[in-house]
């Protein structure tokens, strides 16, 4: 497969991957402290920049955690998904087009 490629001669022939968004949403459970950790840890933010995205998806229902390749997005979804359900709290991520 080379999906990338966008025609076969010519200069400019590679085309850069389709974008997807990682979301995060608020549910009335979730400590916010976990969610700040859950940005540390799987999203490489710092504490500052955690913080603020935990409270935009609190106040506002949803937030951006980051965009990513396809393959990439949906192992950040799974690895919260996953680690959220370990410590037995419901929160939720999705992806979606960039
Ligand atoms: N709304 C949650 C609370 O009040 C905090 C939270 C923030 C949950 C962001 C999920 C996502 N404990």
């Amino acid at each position: 497969h080379q999906d990338n490629i966008v025609e076969k001669t010519g200069k400019a022939s590679i085309k850069p991957p389709s974008m997807y968004k990682v979301i995060l949403l608020n549910d009335d459970y979730t400590p916010m402290e976990f969610v700040v950790d859950v940005m540390q840890r799987f999203f490489h933010k710092n504490r500052e920049q955690a913080t603020q995205i935990m409270l935009q998806v609190h106040t506002k229902g949803a937030g951006v955690c980051g965009v990513y390749p396809h393959g990439i997005a949906e192992t950040k979804v799974n690895q919260v998904v996953e680690y959220a359900r370990e410590h037995q709290h419901p929160l939720q991520c999705i992806m979606e087009e960039a």
